[in-house]
Order: C-alpha cells, then structure tokens, then sequence
C-alpha cells in the first residue's frame, strides 16, 4: 500500500520550555506517582476528568423478565448468522468456525425444544439438593428438568460465579435459594439475573429454623426486593419432638418428621410454565443467540485489530517523521490536520466501513478537535518531554518532541478508531453516520489506557531510535 501524505502533521504548542519548566517542579510527584502516570495529574489538575459518576441506586423496578416471541429469538439468530458469515468471508480457515456453526445450527432446533431447563442455584448449603429431590418424587407440575449448579459466593472452588452464571444463562428458569435476608452479593446476582432477563424465583428455604414472627419479616423483606417472586419453603425440616400423655400417666416422647413444605414453589412454578412456557424458552433461545454471535464478533474483532495494528504502527512513524522534519509549534493547525485521512481510509476498510475521502477528511479534522479539546495534545507533548527528560537526555534535538508526540497521537487516534468501528453492528448498511459521543468517549478510554508510564516510557524509546542517529541515543538506551 503506497501511502501519500496529504498534510503534515503538527504538533507541538506549548513547547518545549514550558515543558521543561513543568517537569522541573513536578518531577518528585511524578516520581511517586509512578504506573498512574503524568496524564492522571495533569487531568485532575485541569479537573478534566472529574465528572461524577451519577449512578442511580439499586431497585427492582420490574421483575417480571420481558417475554419474547419467536420473531425475535429468530431475528436473534439470523443477527449471529450475519456474524458467522461475515467472518468466513473474512477469514476462510478460521479454526472457530466449525463449532460456530454448529452451535448455530443448535439454535434452530433450541426455538422447538419442548422440555423446561430449570437451573437450582445458590449459596453452599441452602438446600439445592433436597429440594430437587423433593420436587421430583413429588410429581412435577410440567415437563421440567432440575439442574444443580455449583454454589455460589465462594471464593476457594473450582468454579467461579462467572462460571456459574454463564451456565445458568442456558436454562429458561431459575430458583434462587437463600435461608434468609438477602446478602448483598445474592441481591447483586440476583439482579444480573434480571439483566439478562432470566425468569427467576427466589426461595426462601429453611423457614422452619425460623420463629413465626421473625420468618413473617424476613419474608416481608425479601418481597420487597423481588416483588411477586418470593416463595418460602422448607424442603427438609427439622424433625420435630411430639409427646403423648398416656392415660395412665406416662409420657411418650419421639421426633416426628415432617413433610417437606413445598406448596408455595409449586404452585408459583405451575403458574409461571403455564403462563410463559414457550417464550420462556425463546428467551433462553435468544440469550444463547446473543452470546454466540458475542463470539463470533470477538473472533472477527481480534483478525480485524491484527490486520489494523501494522497500518497504524506505519501512519505513526510517517507522522513521527514528518513533524520531527517540520516542528511547527502551533496547536491551532492540529486541529484539521493531526490525523491523516488515508489511516481513516485504510482502517475503516479492514472494518468494512467504507469512507469516501471527503468523510475520512472529516472523521479526521473531528478526531483533531476533539484531541484539542480533551486536552490530550497538550498533555502529550509534556509527557513526552518528560519522559525525555527523565531519560536522562542531555541534548534534546528540535523537533524530538513534535515527532515522539506526533507519533503517539496517531498511535491514539488509531486505536481510538479501531476501537470505534469494532463496536459498531455487523449489519448490511454499512457508512453509518459517526457517533461523536460515542468516538469521544472512546478517545478519552484510549487515552487512558495508553497513558501508563511503563508504556510511555517504551514508546518514546522507540520513537528516539527512529528519529534520532545512534550517536545520540547511548544514554537513553544504555
Ligand atoms: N432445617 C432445614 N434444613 C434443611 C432444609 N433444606 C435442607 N436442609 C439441610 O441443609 C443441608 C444442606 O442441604 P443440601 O440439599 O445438601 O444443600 P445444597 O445447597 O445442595 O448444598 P451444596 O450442594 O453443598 O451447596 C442438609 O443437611 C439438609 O438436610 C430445610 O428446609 N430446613
Ligand atoms: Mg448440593
């Protein structure tokens, strides 16, 4: 690929004694501050990056998962199909693709599937087995098939509750066991749960260790954290003393074991089989569907990021070059001019977006702007110069830290794009129109992520053996 640039890449603005300057007096906190890096006090300090977090707090707001149709798990399917293909078409041998599309082809029969899958989960202990058992020998109110996942919540075991999680996800139901008032990690689960609209009931087992009174608030509470959802239960009570006082006087004493107390979850199951059947298991259909084509979209993303690292690695080097060779020291031109249009170009063919010169232009001059405005150009060029600096460089060439920074902002602007066009849909429309949020929240994330010192560090290093001749890079790589 021949690559002309069509403009040179400027950067520098507020040079390199001023860079210098500000070393001088931050160099102790830099020192301290070592992995966070530069950036982070350099954004704190012109309180870039201090927007709040305004999450709002946890409630259940609905509980009910939202009921799908076939059209949609279908849509579902067909959406990971697109995926699929479109990395075959992308990468004919890859080793993913046979059980893709096996799993694919499991999708279409899963829409017909008859039986119920019910996943019982919970913490150690809270009775997962026993109530299987007991809910098997008691003549189920459907076709259903109970499985035991592996307990939840605990940190030494061979399987995490990610793990678990993903397995759950496979099952159209799930019963939630806990033996009382909800912990915050079961609360927490409980809401993953509803994330990924899984139909859940939550159990409250065990209620025979309880008083009356206190069983009647612990059950109050947990109502009101899944509304209409809450049974309680006692899948194996303890046995309980029964005295008899015979005529003449004696009196007999033996444990009585009571019947299993499973009427509530019973009855709450017949109703939500009864009523949801069949969407419940479109839903699980379209979990599965979403994850898959996840997958396939993961495989596509990683041969796409491999094809896209060398193009970007080269528009550095180019941008290295040409500001090294032309240290204009102007912010203002950076604006239209900091990234090339070609990289645009390039990048958003291996992503199958395909930009006309003109858009690439504008893509380009938007990026510019908006590295302007974050500020990111200014606290490259003083990291960089730092970072030159703390190398210990006695002569700092002209131009050293326009092109090191030049270099570095591509590097940004084209990951910052890469990362951009993987999020977007795998769709037969291709040229949507740019999410400016969205390239400017990915821009902010990128920079972030390359800020690190160990990593700037390396870059600048490797920036300096490009620009400079030998001679001159002893005490830097020494
Ligand atoms: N009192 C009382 N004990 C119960 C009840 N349900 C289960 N248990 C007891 O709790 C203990 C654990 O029961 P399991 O069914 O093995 O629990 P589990 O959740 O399968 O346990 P793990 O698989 O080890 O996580 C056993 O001793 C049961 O007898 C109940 O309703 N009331
Ligand atoms: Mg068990």
């Amino acid at each position: 690929m021949v690559v002309k640039l069509e403009r040179p890449i400027l950067v520098g603005g507020l040079g390199l004694s001023f860079s210098l300057w500000i070393l001088q007096s931050w160099h102790d906190s830099i020192l301290q501050l070592g992995e966070f890096g530069l950036f982070s006090s350099l954004a704190v300090g012109g309180g870039l990056w201090l927007w709040q977090k305004n999450r709002p707090k946890a409630s259940w707001e609905q509980v009910d998962c939202t009921p799908v149709d076939r059209a949609t798990a279908q849509k579902a399917i067909a959406a990971s199909e697109t995926v699929i293909n479109q990395l075959a078409k992308e990468a004919e041998n890859h080793s993913s693709l046979a059980t893709l599309r096996e799993q694919l082809a499991q999708l279409f029969s899963e829409l017909d599937r008859q039986e119920i899958k019910i996943a019982v989960t919970g913490a150690k202990g809270v009775g997962k087995s026993t109530l299987i058992e007991v809910l098997n020998s008691n003549g189920s109110p459907g076709k259903f098939n109970l499985q035991e996942t592996a307990p939840l919540f605990r940190e030494t075991t061979d399987k995490s509750d990610v793990a678990v999680l993903a397995e759950i996800s496979k099952s159209d139901v799930v019963l939630f066991l806990t033996n009382g008032d909800l912990t915050d990690t079961e609360f927490q689960t409980l809401q993953q749960l509803k994330a990924a609209n899984q139909s859940t009931i939550l159990v409250f087992n065990k209620q025979d260790q309880y008083l009356a009174d206190e069983r009647a608030s612990v059950l109050l509470s947990l109502q009101q954290r899944m509304p209409g959802n809450v049974v309680a239960t006692a899948v194996s009570p303890v046995p309980i003393k029964v005295r008899k006082y015979e005529a003449d006087g004696t009196v007999q004493e033996w444990l009585e074991q009571p019947a299993p107390d499973i009427a509530q979850l019973t009855q709450q199951l017949s109703a939500v089989l009864a009523q949801q059947g069949q969407n419940l298991v479109w839903t699980t259909t379209m979990r599965k569907a979403l994850a898959l084509k996840a997958e396939a979209k993961n495989w596509l993303n990683k041969i796409r990021r491999d094809r896209a690292t060398p193009v970007i690695e080269q528009y550095q080097w180019i941008a290295a070059a040409t500001a090294f060779a032309n240290p204009v020291p102007a912010l203002d031109i950076l604006a239209t001019a900091a990234i090339n249009a070609q990289m645009v170009i390039d990048l958003g063919n291996i992503y199958q977006q395909k930009l006309s010169l003109e858009q690439a232009q504008t893509v380009a001059g938007t990026m510019g702007s908006l590295m302007l405005k974050l500020g990111l150009v200014e606290l490259s060029t003083k990291a960089v110069g730092t970072v030159l600096k703390s190398n210990a460089i006695t002569f700092v060439a002209g131009g050293l830290v326009q092109g090191v920074s030049a270099a570095y902002l591509t590097r940004v602007a084209g990951l910052s794009l890469v990362e951009y066009f993987e999020q977007q849909e795998i769709a037969l429309d291709s040229g949507n129109a740019l999410n400016l949020d969205k390239l400017r929240q990915t821009l902010q994330k990128v920079f972030q992520q390359n800020q690190q010192m160990a990593f700037l560090q390396g870059f600048v290093q490797q920036g300096v053996k490009r620009l400079l001749p030998q001679t001159q890079q002893v005490e830097l790589i020494g």
